[in-house]
């Protein structure tokens, strides 16, 4: 592992740090996954605490009750597991040259510091290759670690020392078993279970059991954890499988048979893989700057005129560490706060809520070259379409195809208000993973099927006007309470235009489903269509009612805009102007999701400049962990959490889609180069960002103006390309590169002509 002159080096880079230990949870730990787990770590040099989760730990129902109602279905909240206590015994007061952070180029924690004369350095990761979390402290002096470990649990677990291991057993109500296992390795010394108790003491007054193990005169010591529970995403099982301790098992005592090194190289190769495959330069911070710990540069970056764009980059890529180590391929989708979380009654359970935030959770993954983390979301909502139909059913009566609540748990248990074209905004994120891999055999077998049965919801479900339009009843505009469920809402109608128009082009794409498709289409054309009201905004509803001065955090009725595309600059322009009025009147002041999805509203609107406004109250640093909807409040923890507040993750990766946004749009005919640069970034540099069409785009720009393209065709698709006057279009062979060129008419306004392309 890297030393600490390499690290100081490399300060400032993608690295999140701090001179002294986390006390809070929420704003000041910082997070590590795999996918299905993840830990907060705070870096304690008395007592080290690793709080950990796995993603499937929900209480709750696992099947809707007949008999009652939406509101009295008991969804159940995602749960916190428990946590690791390593007694180190070194108080704080004794401490010099601290150091703790978090590298998110390597998905590496690490502590460094001096007590007694000894120097003193740990790492941790979670390993998806292996499947375990993994906790390395080393010393420079032999013999340095003698302490205790304990592993607590919240749900009043049984746990156990046995030689070197550490394991806590329970069920919860609901059926649902899981098992953690903590082994200590230790070079030289001796670990030993011991249970009396002697130590229990911690700041969070975290309750600790008696059984733990002692470490005594140990040159270095290794943690292994691995955690589990009996849940399978498949209905049929009611969602049961077999007793998570023989995986578990096997995880951890596989990963103890490697060395440090291996598991260190491994956890890199996989993480690299992912990650590496996008980066992100929009210039360099003042090195004075830089060299701060990051809560100094969130406290300089308040002060208006200051300028940090490598901090800008980090936020960005952080987005995109965590949906890594959230959301990978086997486990379930992100939650509202990933899969981090202390609390067993987290702020709206910590749910998949389908009015903006499970979506917004899933912008970046395509566009940030990361689909295979999109993979969760879309495998999550196949194993919820059979229940989601019964429930649909019991509210809806004889309809076919499905939609949700608002709230919903891991089995597809829905509570809380109705949210008819929830499945419709799910079923676009089947068809985004089609739209930018182009794989064929996934759309015909997995998206299809989902978006012919959503619309067939809507086939059921759309009333006629005597006229032939076609509008939804009983809509709500969410959240707004003060207005009663009516026809036609917005949301509504753009969010079933948006189905529609991704149905139809799968079917082009298919090419075997004529008839279908023809009939969609048809009904595309009546619906009632986005309306333009007195005070030339944007309407919400179908009667121009709406409220100049409301400045609700939902901004629904803009579905059309982003992520929807029926309302574009260049095709509808005058819509666009009408959602511009209406982004004006709800202002930059709101939630932390909600100042995300602007940033990207504002990109879409070709304003980068007002999207950069949108991503500085973003960074705005807070330390507001209560519940507050207002514009105070809002924007990131010292960790770069996103506040919205508390702690949601949407923002973050909401955010990190507005910077793709920002730097390239590929949903209206091609693809649109720097579509909505800010003058904060004169120069950058992006390299991996995707395209829809199956194109990966590498460019760098200077004084505002595009300097370099080379784009890579993964699908050898025809491809046109838009960059402020300039246009090209070519056709392409899949694996091959190509260059852009400048065109000899280049600078011509208005000029669409194709310039030059060549292959490199
Ligand atoms: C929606 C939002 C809230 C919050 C919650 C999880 O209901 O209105 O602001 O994000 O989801």
């Amino acid at each position: 592992m890297k030393s600490g002159a390499a690290r100081d080096e490399a300060l400032g880079a993608l690295r999140l740090w701090s001179d002294r230990p986390a006390d809070v949870w929420m704003t000041e730990a910082l997070p590590i996954g795999n996918g299905p787990m993840g830990a907060m770590l705070f870096g304690g040099t008395s007592v080290e605490r690793l709080q950990f989760n796995e993603i499937s730990l929900w209480s709750g129902s696992r099947m809707a009750v007949e008999g009652l109602d939406d509101d009295g279905q008991d969804m159940g909240a995602h749960q916190a597991f428990g946590d690791i206590l390593i007694h180190l015994g070194h108080d704080f007061a004794r401490v010099t040259n601290y150091r703790r952070g978090l590298d998110i180029d390597r998905a590496v924690h690490w502590v460094t510091y001096e007590c007694d004369g000894v120097h003193y350095e740990r790492t941790a990761l979670a390993s998806h290759t292996d499947g375990v979390i993994v906790v390395n402290l080393t010393a420079d002096k032999p013999a340095a670690h003698t302490g205790r470990v304990h592993l607590a649990d919240m749900h009043g677990a049984r746990i156990a020392a046995y030689g070197n291991r550490l394991r806590s057993v329970g069920k919860l109500d609901n059926g649902i078993e899981y098992e953690a296992q903590l082994l200590v390795l230790s070079g030289n010394g001796t670990v030993a279970a011991s249970d009396d108790g002697a130590f229990v003491g911690n700041p969070w007054s975290i309750s600790v059991p008696r059984a733990g193990l002692a470490f005594d005169g140990c040159d270095n010591l290794t943690l292994i954890l691995g955690a589990g529970t009996s849940f399978v995403q498949d209905h049929a099982t009611e969602w049961l499988g077999p007793h998570p301790h023989a995986a578990v098992t096997a995880r951890v005592d596989s990963a103890a048979e490697q060395s440090v090194r291996t598991l260190l190289a491994r956890h890199m190769e996989d993480y690299r893989h992912l990650f590496g495959r996008f980066s992100i330069d929009l210039g360099s911070t003042e090195p004075n700057l830089s060299k701060q710990t990051t809560l100094a540069r969130l406290e300089a970056y308040a002060r208006e005129a200051s300028t940090d764009p490598e901090l800008e980059a980090l936020f960005c890529q952080y987005g995109r560490y965590l949906l890594t180590s959230c959301s990978r391929p086997g486990s379930l989708p992100a939650n509202l706060q990933g899969v981090w979380n202390d609390s067993n009654e987290p702020v709206w359970c910590g749910d998949y809520h389908s009015n903006i935030n499970i979506e917004m959770n899933y912008w970046p993954a395509e566009p940030a070259n990361l689909a295979e983390c999109h993979r969760p979301f879309i495998d999550y909502v196949m194993s919820v379409r059979e229940v989601s139909a019964r429930n649909t059913q019991r509210k809806y009566g004889e309809v076919t195809g499905w939609t949700v609540q608002t709230m919903n748990n891991a089995c597809g248990v829905s509570a809380w208000k109705w949210n008819p074209p929830g499945s419709a905004w799910y079923a676009q994120h089947l068809w985004e993973h089609f739209a930018f891999g182009r794989d064929a055999d996934y759309l015909r077998t997995t998206a299809y099927p989902v978006l012919k049965e959503v619309c067939q919801f809507w086939v059921d479900r759309l009333t006629q006007r005597p006229d032939g339009t076609l509008v939804t009843p009983d809509g709500w505009s969410p959240e707004q309470y003060k207005y009663e469920p009516e026809e036609g809402v917005t949301y509504d109608q753009e969010i079933i235009y948006d189905l529609f128009a991704n149905t139809i082009e799968a079917a082009d794409v298919l090419g075997d489903d004529g008839e279908f498709r023809d009939y969609i289409a048809g009904l595309r054309e009546r619906l009632l269509k986005p309306k333009i009201g007195c005070w030339g905004q944007l309407q919400e509803w179908e009667v121009d009612k709406d409220d100049p001065k409301d400045d609700h955090r939902h901004v629904s009725h803009l579905f059309a805009l982003h992520p929807g595309r029926q309302i574009t600059r260049a095709e509808t322009p005058d819509l666009a102007e009408a959602a511009q009025v209406s982004l004006k009147a709800r202002g930059d002041k709101s939630t932390g999701w909600s100042r995300a999805w602007k940033m990207n509203f504002w990109a879409r609107l070709w304003d980068g400049d007002h999207a950069y406004t949108m991503l500085r109250s973003l960074l705005n640093v807070v330390r507001e962990t209560r519940t507050i909807y207002g514009e105070s409040g809002a924007g990131v923890y010292p960790n770069l959490f996103d506040a919205h507040p508390p702690f949601q993750i949407d923002g973050n990766l909401g955010a990190t889609a507005g910077f793709c946004e920002m730097l390239l749009q590929s949903h209206a005919g091609g693809i649109h180069l720097l579509p909505a640069l800010p003058a904060a970034w004169p120069a950058g540099k992006v390299t991996g960002l995707c395209a829809r069409g199956g194109f990966e785009v590498d460019m760098e720009w200077a004084n505002g103006r595009m300097s370099r393209t080379v784009i890579r065709s993964r699908s050898g698709l025809p491809c046109r390309v838009v960059c402020g006057d300039r246009a090209w279009q070519f056709p392409t062979v899949a694996g091959q590169s190509y260059a852009l060129r400048e065109s000899q008419d280049a600078g011509l306004a208005g000029a669409r002509e194709p310039a030059s392309w060549g292959t490199t």
